[in-house]
């Protein structure tokens, strides 16, 4: 499966705001299969494992704070070429600078709370579903 997974959360100014449902739609309209999904939250220390590369960055203890804040979707989507296409899906970061239609052109509230989270690389896509997700977590 390497190269068709790519590893995403809906993060909790997501959930927050009720769009769950409407950034799923979007994900399942794209071409993504979900091959698993929990909705729970994370411990500060589970955060800050999952961003750990972020370690020496100035917003990492913001980020840590705002992701175990409330709670996330994690999930693994399946499609050809799923880390970069899901890329292309979220846009850019900054939602102030994300392309029209994207989902974080839709849905993020600012660069920190920016609705979702896209794995960068088939590596850390891989990385990042074990860390969630058991082989009998997967469908
Ligand atoms: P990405 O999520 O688009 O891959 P990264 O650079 O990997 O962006 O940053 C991880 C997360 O850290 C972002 O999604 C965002 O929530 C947060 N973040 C990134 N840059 C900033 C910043 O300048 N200020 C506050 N939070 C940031
Ligand atoms: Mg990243």
């Amino acid at each position: 499966m390497t190269g068709n997974i790519t590893f995403t959360m809906l993060k909790p100014d997501a959930v927050e705001a009720n769009s769950i449902g409407p950034i799923l739609a979007m994900i399942n309209k794209a071409g993504f299969k979900i091959l698993a999904m929990k909705y729970m939250c994370l411990t500060k220390k589970q955060a800050g494992q999952f961003y750990a590369v972020h370690k020496e960055r100035p917003f990492y203890g913001e980020l840590i704070e705002y992701m175990s804040s409330g709670p996330i979707v994690a999930a693994i989507l399946s499609k050809e070429n799923a880390v970069l296409d899901y890329r292309q899906l979220i846009g850019a970061t900054d939602p102030s600078k994300a392309d029209e239609g994207t989902i974080r052109k839709l849905f993020a509230k600012s660069i920190a709370a920016n609705a979702v989270h896209g794995s960068d690389s088939d590596e850390n896509a891989n990385i990042e579903s074990n860390f969630f997700f058991s082989q009998l977590e997967r469908f």
